[in-house]
């Protein structure tokens, strides 16, 4: 099946900003529930996610963001544990009712486990003219 030609949604000096190109993974509900789930340190496939949080435990209850930004992600050689261990790893609380964009491709970064509750976000990613 022919593919559709992905439609421009954004436009911000030189770059445009798409759909994310796999249907199934535009928008994707991800739910935390049991102590020690976690999503753990990746880079995403596409530029950007806009990341609404429905439920999180409080801080010392885990499920804050953690992320390394400017990174590259070598699928070769990732040296996932090199960058946590030579680079700042900037955290990101986030509470009920947040919304938060992140660089996705370039910014390293995971979701610290949880200890108690249940921790539920939508995640609608967006790709750029450089994906
Ligand atoms: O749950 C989050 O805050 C991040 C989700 C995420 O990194 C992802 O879905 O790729
Ligand atoms: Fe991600």
């Amino acid at each position: 099946m022919p593919r559709r030609q992905p439609r421009c949604c954004r436009q911000w000096p030189g770059n445009q900003y798409f759909p994310y190109p796999y249907e199934p993974e535009q928008f994707v509900i991800t739910r935390l529930e049991e102590p020690g789930d976690t999503h753990g340190l990746h880079w995403d496939d596409y530029s950007f996610a806009l990341v609404w949080v429905a439920e999180c435990p409080p801080t010392d209850g885990g499920g804050f963001v953690e992320w390394i930004p400017d990174t590259v992600w070598d699928k070769a050689k990732p040296e996932v544990a090199r960058l946590v261990r030579d680079r700042v790893v900037h955290t990101l609380s986030v509470s009920a009712g947040d919304v938060y964009l992140m660089r996705t491709n370039t910014t390293l970064h995971r979701v610290y486990p949880i200890r108690h509750r249940r921790r539920t976000i939508v995640n609608m990613a967006f790709a750029s003219t450089g994906d």
